[in-house]
C-alpha cells in the first residue's frame, strides 16, 4: 500500500509559488511585532488594512499589545507580496518537525506537504489529489529536537495555500495579513494557548461520546426502527442514529418526507425508549420554490447571497436550483437560528450541517463563485463591529463555521437546559467552539484507514478535538477484513460514527459475518468501558484545550524518534492503542503495560489494537453498557499501572452528562492515587472538586503487572490495599 507523505498541490500552484519563492525578498514587506502574552508575538506587515482583515475569525478577542519583542524571540515573520498574493514565511530549522495545517490528506509530520485553504466538496479526497479538503486551518505546530515547540497562526480568511516545503509559507490571494506567533516549552503548551486565543470545544453532552451509526440513507422509517432493533438484539452498544438527507421532502430543510418520515417526533421517541438519540441532517442550500416557507420567509428578509452584479445567486444542490443563505449578516443568522425552533421540536437531539463548503454542482470548483458578494453586518466578539460586506474569496473558509455558529445558537434556543450537538462538514481555525467534525468523503481503503489516524491527529493539534473519520469508509465497499479492524481501531477515535454511501453495500457490524460482529462488539464494549476515563479526557479537552487523541510523541516529547509515528495514537495521555496493523512502530519508553478490558487479549481476536497503559496512570472504567443512558460509577473499576517507584495517580471528572450545571459548580472531580510500601500497594480515591456527588459506592482496583492482574475490592474512602 502506498501512502504520500507530502501532498501534491496542481501544477499551476507549484509553478506559481517557484515563481513567488524566487522573488520574495524582492517584495518584501517590513514587519511591525509586539507581544500580546508573555509568549505570543504578533506581526503586521506594513501594508496591513485593518477593514480588509477583521474582525478575527479565528481569535475570541482582538489582541492587545503588552510591549516590545524582546531581542532573543527566536521566530519570526518576512512578509512580502507579488502577482498579487500576500505572503508570510517562517523559517523553519531542518531538525524542526511540522505539524497541523488541519484537515490534510497527508501522514502526521507535514514537512514537503503543501495545502491549498479553501473549502472544498472533496469526494473520495479525489479531486486535485486531496490538497484542498473541507476545512481551513492556517496553523503550523513546529517542535523543536528538545521538544519545545511554536506555532504559527495566519489570521486570514481568505483563499491561501500553505506550504510546508522547508520553511512555512502561507501564500494568499487575499491583502496582506497578521501572524501570530506562539511560542512554549512543550507542544502542549503552545496547544493550550492555541486553546486561549481560538476558543475551546465546549463540553458535549455523554452521549455524544457514543457509538454512533449511520447511512445515506436509512429510509424509511421502518428500516431506521431496524437498526435500532438489531443493535439491541445483538448487544452491540450504541448512542445514536443518524438521518441522512432523504428524510426530507425533496431534499427541503426543515422538512420531513410524508412517506419516509410521515412521524419524525414518534421515530425519534422509538430512539429514545430504545436508549438512543437521533441527528438530523440540514444543508445550507435552500430549494427555490414558492410556497415553501423556508424560501419564502428568508427571500422576505433579503438574506441570500448576490452575485456580482448584486442580484440573489443561484446554484443548485440536492433540491434542484438552490439559493444560499449569506450569513454574514446578522439577520441570516437569527432567522437561521428561529429555524431550529420547530424541527427540534420534533425531540430532535443533534443537527449535521452538511455541504457547507458551501458545495454547488454547477458553480465554479464545486462551489459559488468567488466573486459573489456577502453584505456583511454580524459582530463577532473578536473586535464587536459588524463584518464589513465583501466578495465570497474573503468569507468562503468561515462559511462553514458561520452556519453552524448559526445552527448551535438555534438549538441552545429551542433547548435551553440541554448541551447542543452539531456536526459540521466544512469549518475554520476556531470552528471547536460550535461544532464537532467528521474529515468528509473517504473511501472504504486500506489506505483511508491507515491515513484517518494522522488526518484525526493533525486536526487534534490544530484545535479540533472532537473529530473522526466514517468508520468503515463511506464510498466504496468494505471487505469483512477491513470493516473489523476499521471498528476495532475507531473505537478509539473521539467521534465514532460508522457512515457509508448511498450506492454502497450495508455496512453495519453484523453484515460481514459472525466474526466481524463479534469483533465489532468487543471494539464498542472497550470503548463504553472506558466511557468514565473518555469522558474525563473530553473534560480537559474542553477546559484546555489539549486534544484527546494525542501523537505518540506526547507520551515523551523529547524523544525524536516518535515524531512521525503515526499508526499509534494516545487514548488521552494514559492509553496507548497498537493497531494490529502498525508493523514495529516506534515504542514510548516505559513498561505501557498491555490492558485488557473485556477479554479481547484471551480470545483469538485478530483485530483489536492493543490498549496499553502508561506507568504511573491509573485508568478509570465503568461496566460493559449498552448505552450512555445506563452509565454509572458504581462498582468502578481502577486500572492501575505502578511507575518504577510504584506510585501511579489518576483523575475522575463526573457530572450530570448533560445539562448546563456544571457550570455551577455541580461536578465532581475524583483523584485516584496508587503508593506502595513494602509488598502491599494502597490506592485511594478522593473528590476534590465540585458540588456533584462522587456516586461511586464500591471500587475495583485492578493492579496491571507484568506478572497479569492482582484484583481488590473496597469501599469509596477506605484505602483499598494489594499485595503485589
Ligand atoms: O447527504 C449525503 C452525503 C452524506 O452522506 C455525506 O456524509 C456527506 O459528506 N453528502 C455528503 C452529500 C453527497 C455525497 C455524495
Amino acid at each position: 500500500m502506498k501512502i504520500r507523505t507530502d501532498s501534491r498541490l496542481p501544477g499551476a500552484y507549484w509553478k506559481g509559488i517557484f515563481l513567488l519563492l524566487c522573488i520574495m525578498p524582492l517584495g518584501a514587506a517590513a514587519e511591525r511585532a509586539a507581544l500580546i502574552q508573555d509568549n505570543v508575538a504578533i506581526f503586521y506587515p506594513d501594508n496591513f488594512d485593518a477593514d480588509a482583515n477583521l474582525p478575527s475569525f479565528a481569535l475570541l478577542e482582538e489582541p492587545e499589545e503588552i510591549g516590545a519583542l524582546p531581542e532573543d524571540w527566536q521566530t519570526r515573520v518576512e512578509f512580502s507580496s507579488a502577482f498579487g498574493q500576500s505572503m508570510a514565511k517562517v523559517e523553519v530549522d531542518s531538525s524542526t518537525n511540522l505539524y497541523g495545517g488541519g484537515e490534510a490528506l497527508s501522514r502526521l509530520l507535514r514537512k514537503g506537504g503543501s495545502q491549498i485553504l479553501w473549502n472544498t466538496d472533496n469526494y473520495g479526497y479525489g479531486r486535485d489529489d486531496g490538497v484542498k479538503l473541507y476545512q481551513s486551518h492556517p496553523w503550523v505546530l513546529a517542535v523543536r529536537p528538545d521538544g519545545s515547540a511554536y506555532g504559527v497562526l495566519a489570521d486570514n480568511t481568505w483563499k491561501q495555500t500553505l506550504s510546508m516545503s522547508d520553511d512555512v509559507v502561507f501564500s494568499s490571494e487575499g491583502p496582506a495579513f497578521r501572524v501570530l506567533v506562539i511560542e512554549g516549552n512543550t507542544p502542549q503548551e503552545v496547544l493550550a494557548t492555541l486553546g486561549d486565543l481560538t476558543g475551546k470545544m465546549p463540553l458535549p453532552p455523554r452521549w455524544s461520546l457514543g457509538f454512533q451509526q449511520s447511512r445515506y440513507s436509512y429510509v424509511p422509517e421502518s428500516r431506521a426502527k431496524e437498526i435500532v432493533d438489531t443493535f439491541r438484539n445483538k448487544k452491540i452498544p450504541i448512542d445514536v442514529l443518524w438521518f441522512d438527507i432523504d428524510y426530507m421532502d425533496a431534499f427541503k430543510v426543515f422538512t420531513f418526507d410524508s412517506e419516509m418520515y410521515p412521524d419524525p417526533k414518534g421515530m425519534n421517541a422509538y430512539l429514545h425508549q430504545n436508549k438512543m438519540k437521533g441527528i438530523w441532517m440540514i444543508d445550507p442550500g435552500v430549494g427555490i420554490e414558492e410556497g415553501y416557507f423556508v424560501y419564502d420567509t428568508g427571500t422576505e428578509l433579503d438574506i441570500w447571497m448576490k452575485d456580482a452584479d448584486g442580484e440573489v445567486y443561484e446554484g443548485e444542490v440536492w433540491p434542484g436550483p438552490t439559493v444560499f443563505p449569506d450569513f454574514t449578516q446578522q439577520k441570516t443568522a437569527e432567522w437561521w437560528s428561529e429555524l431550529y425552533q420547530d424541527f427540534m421540536a420534533q425531540d430532535i437531539d443533534g443537527v449535521w450541517n452538511d455541504m457547507n463548503e458551501p458545495s454547488d454542482f454547477t458553480g465554479p470548483d464545486g462551489s459559488v463563485p468567488e466573486d459573489n458578494v456577502h453584505a456583511g453586518g454580524l459582530r463577532l466578539t473578536s473586535n464587536g463591529k459588524p463584518l464589513p460586506a465583501d466578495s465570497h474569496l474573503r468569507y468562503h473558509n468561515v462559511y462553514g463555521m458561520l452556519m453552524v455558529k448559526a445552527s448551535r445558537q438555534g438549538i441552545v434556543d429551542a433547548n435551553p437546559d440541554k448541551r447542543p450537538f452539531v456536526l459540521t462538514r466544512a469549518n475554520y481555525l476556531g470552528g471547536q467552539r460550535y461544532a464537532a467534525t467528521w474529515t468528509g468523503d473517504n473511501n472504504s481503503t486500506w489506505e483511508h484507514l491507515r491515513l484517518s489516524v494522522p488526518m484525526s491527529l493533525n486536526l487534534g493539534l490544530s484545535g479540533q478535538p472532537f473529530n473522526g473519520p466514517d468508520i468503515g469508509g463511506f464510498i466504496g465497499n468494505a471487505s469483512p477484513e477491513l470493516f473489523g479492524h476499521w471498528m476495532a481501531v475507531g473505537a478509539f477515535y473521539p467521534f465514532a460514527r460508522a457512515h457509508s454511501a448511498i450506492e454502497s453495500d450495508d455496512q453495519e457490524p453484523w453484515v460481514f459475518g459472525r466474526e466481524v460482529e463479534r469483533a465489532s462488539r468487543v471494539a464498542l464494549e472497550r470503548r463504553y468501558r472506558l466511557m468514565p476515563y473518555l469522558y474525563t479526557q473530553f473534560y480537559q479537552a474542553s477546559k484546555t484545550g489539549i486534544p484527546v487523541m494525542q501523537p505518540t510523541f506526547f507520551a515523551d516529547i523529547a524523544d525524536t524518534s516518535l515524531r512521525g509515528e503515526d499508526r499509534t495514537f494516545l487514548f488521552g495521555p494514559d492509553l496507548l492503542v497498537v493497531p494490529k496493523w502498525a508493523d514495529k512502530p516506534s515504542m514510548p519508553e516505559g513498561a505501557w503495560r498491555v490492558l485488557s478490558l473485556v477479554g479481547e487479549n484471551s480470545l483469538r481476536d485478530e483485530f483489536q489494537p492493543d490498549l496499553r497503559i502508561r506507568d504511573g496512570a491509573i485508568v478509570p472504567a465503568g461496566k460493559i453498557i449498552q448505552s450512555t443512558d445506563d452509565y454509572s460509577l458504581n462498582e468502578l473499576s481502577l486500572y492501575v499501572s505502578l511507575d518504577a517507584d510504584g506510585n501511579a495517580q489518576g483523575q475522575l471528572y463526573h457530572d450530570a452528562g448533560n445539562g448546563y450545571g456544571y457550570q455551577q459548580g455541580e461536578y465532581a472531580l475524583i483523584e485516584f492515587a496508587a503508593t506502595t510500601s513494602g509488598d502491599t500497594v494502597e490506592v485511594t480515591a478522593s473528590k476534590t472538586e465540585g458540588n456533584y456527588p462522587a456516586e461511586i459506592d464500591q471500587l475495583q482496583i485492578k493492579l496491571v503487572t507484568d506478572d497479569g492482574v492482582k484484583t481488590a475490592r473496597g469501599a469509596f474512602g477506605e484505602v483499598v490495599k494489594v499485595r503485589l
